[in-house]
């Protein structure tokens, strides 16, 4: 098996009396397919069905008297939205929603089901998502690269486009559709302004007429300047009337070659990137330009929160709070503003950012991160689920106890007119899509949760395994237990106590001693703080007093270091190396208690794997096989830099019963330093 397939493997059912059952009940599809999404809903079931059965199951206009079919129907009973209905009406099961998509969702959740070989009549209910927009984000680069992707080169083929359109481009709407995601943005929010012109949007028309049949929506990243650059106008301002109506004209014509387009995504004043400060206007300013362009056509602008000042004083960690929270209310009712899910950048392990609640009368989206940026690439298995579930599930307590993250995206507690949520996408031109088959799950993941957060990782972890990999109910607990501790083992050795960002250079290499870079917030030693005292931030009243930004019960929870969760500990607080945590351990023994444990987690990985050997796809088997070998092989090279560089400062030896490194500080360096050349 070579991974393409996804999760939509559709394997003929082993179990006699399983396909019998099912081929009783399923002896045609009836749709009165009077649109290209019913059409594609049909022909979806009649593809899983004829492969899951071995036969040949018809689609027809109207249902076929004396047999027991599929009837698709769309009627407004069915709930708002997206969402979709299973019932069965006598022996026919009947999939009804409002919209044409709902139809679609509901077809796939059918054949999710049929998947896993569970009773038809379980499959009886309804189903609404709880977020609007549910979106993948690309960093896709026109000349074929990917910001931060690790799985081959972008799947949109510029140059050949809109003239060849890859089939491939179809596969990979179905299998966003099939878990809900209903919008892609197809370039890199560090946008080219190539994408904006005569030549580019027909190619970005051809893609979304491929994606629009399957209830997918496209978008694109902006680049804030291009009146200047590609209007060749004197300014960018959003307050110049010239630059206003070049935004209003480029916007007719977007939709004049895609009228069904999404809207904008924006990277402004961040990370070098053009934007409205420029001009000495606010983010309300630009976003509200673009919402007046986009309006007539209901197109909406996604801003993002990801913003941070090169000021050696500051904390990055409240850069997008000060910038944004006094911006609440100023936006367009079109504008919805995107934020990472914690104050950082997508560290293995962050508190949730503290916007989450702070802007109730702006709509909040999500950005979540598919693509390992920080955990591990493509080399390491790190299933996300915990990490999004952790966020979502996060109490704000901004209107009392239970005002979690999931209830401001999902627009319940605030009202938002608009709900959005995000995931940088994991995808890329190799075969399997996503570079370490594993991180298909991640893709799946977010789909699922972006639908109904209130799954919980081990049942995504448990049906995703069974669509993918097995259906061997041991061999699935046995999976789904390497894909829930994962991310855990990989904080371990990585960032464990709620350390972050250790890098500068790669995002791959451990770099705890980089101490140098353009700007200060960009070195590792500005995040750990280590000196001959102890570790960690102080982010309280005494440090940058970030917790601030939080509500007084969060706070409690976080600024005593006594109580302080040990996940959260150095994230706010700069800990004595002897001092004794909660666990027992003083902080230099905890934190080497968990960088030899991390890797000594991976050995457990590796064995779990090499038991379901049985039941797994050799070739996805050996693969995944040699990806674990290298990740021990990391974590111990990731536990040795650190313990090593730290030891320098706690000057404490390697407690017992722990061996000490094998190497030294400088060899480690030095096998870094080979990651950082260029
Ligand atoms: C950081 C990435 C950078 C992105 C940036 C962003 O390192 O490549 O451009 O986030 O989100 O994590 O804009």
């Amino acid at each position: 098996d070579d991974g393409y397939r996804l999760w939509l493997k559709y394997e003929r059912i082993p179990n006699a009396t399983v396909r019998a059952s099912y081929s009783k009940s399923f002896s045609f599809i009836a749709t009165s397919g009077n649109s290209d999404i019913l059409n594609n809903a049909a022909k979806e079931l009649q593809t899983g069905l004829n492969a899951m059965l071995g036969r040949q199951i018809p689609i027809v206009k109207t249902p076929v008297s004396n047999q027991h079919g599929i009837i698709l129907t769309m009627s407004a009973i069915a709930g708002p939205g997206d969402g979709y209905a299973i019932q069965m009406q006598g022996a026919n099961t009947v999939i009804t929603a409002s919209k044409d998509a709902g139809v679609l969702y509901g077809s796939f959740a059918l054949l999710r089901h049929l998947q896993q070989h569970l009773p038809l009549e379980k499959a009886v209910g309804q189903s609404s998502p709880k977020i609007q927009l549910r979106m993948l984000n690309h960093w896709d680069n026109p000349e074929g690269t990917i910001e931060r992707g690790y799985a081959g080169s972008s799947l949109w083929k510029w140059y050949e486009l809109p003239e060849t359109v890859d089939p491939r481009y179809t596969d990979y709407a179905r299998a966003n559709a099939s878990i809900g995601i209903n919008g892609t943005v197809v370039n890199n929010v560090n946008a080219s302004a190539r994408f904006l012109t005569a030549e580019y949007l027909p190619k970005v028309a051809a893609l979304a007429g491929v994606f629009r049949k399957y209830g997918i929506k496209t978008y694109l990243s902006i680049h804030f300047a291009a009146p200047k650059t590609l209007g060749g106008l004197k300014t960018s301002d959003p307050l110049d009337p010239e630059v206003r109506k070049w935004w209003a004209e480029k916007t007719k014509e977007i939709y004049r070659t895609i009228p069904d387009f999404g809207g904008f995504l924006v990277k402004a004043n961040s990370e070098g990137e053009p934007g409205p400060q420029d001009y000495g206007r606010t983010h309300a300013d630009g976003a509200n330009m673009l919402a007046e362009a986009l309006a007539p056509f209901n197109g909406v602008v996604i801003w993002r929160a990801f913003v941070y000042k090169a000021d050696p004083a500051a904390d990055r960690f409240k850069a997008a709070y000060e910038e944004f929270a006094p911006l609440d209310g100023k936006f367009a009712k079109n504008v919805i503003v995107q934020v990472k899910n914690g104050p950082i950048d997508f560290q293995p392990r962050e508190p949730f950012s503290p916007l989450f609640g702070n802007m109730p009368g702006t709509p909040l989206g999500m950005e979540f991160q598919l693509t390992q940026e920080y955990m591990g690439f493509a080399t390491h298995w790190v299933y996300e689920a915990p990490l999004f579930k952790e966020c979502l599930d996060a109490d704000t307590y901004v209107n009392g106890k239970g005002s979690t993250v999931a209830r401001i995206i999902d627009g319940s507690l605030h009202q938002y007119p608009l709900t959005c949520i995000a995931g940088v996408a994991n995808t890329g031109s190799d075969r399997n899509w996503t570079g370490h088959p594993m991180a298909q799950a991640n893709w799946y993941a977010f789909g699922r949760l972006a639908w109904d957060h209130t799954l919980s990782p081990e049942a995504i972890a448990q049906e995703w395994t069974q669509l993918t990999l097995t259906t061997e109910s041991k061999d699935v607990a046995a999976i789904s237990d390497i894909m829930l501790r994962s991310r855990e083992i990989y904080v371990n050795y990585n960032t464990p106590l709620g350390l972050s960002r250790p890098w500068t250079g790669s995002h791959y290499a451990p770099e705890p001693w980089q101490n140098r870079s353009s700007r200060p917030d960009w070195t590792a030693i500005y995040y750990h703080r280590a000196d001959t005292l102890g570790l960690g931030f102080d982010r309280t009243a005494t440090g940058s007093n970030a917790l601030q930004q939080y509500r007084p019960e969060v706070r409690r929870a976080w600024e005593n270091a006594e109580t302080c969760p040990l996940p959260y500990l150095l994230w706010f607080h700069h800990i004595p190396w002897a001092q004794k945590l909660s666990s027992g351990r003083n902080l230099w023994d905890e934190l080497c208690h968990r960088f030899y444990t991390g890797p000594d987690s991976v050995l457990w990985m590796q064995k779990q794997w090499a038991g379901v050997r049985a039941s797994v796809d050799p070739a996805t088997h050996t693969d995944v096989s040699g990806r674990l070998v290298k990740q021990y092989n990391e974590a111990l090279w990731w536990r040795d830099a650190w313990v090593l560089y730290l030891q320098t400062f706690s000057r404490k030896p390697i407690p017992a019963p722990y061996p000490k490194p094998g190497r030294t500080l400088d060899e480690v360096k030095r096998s870094v330093n080979v990651y950082l050349m260029r």
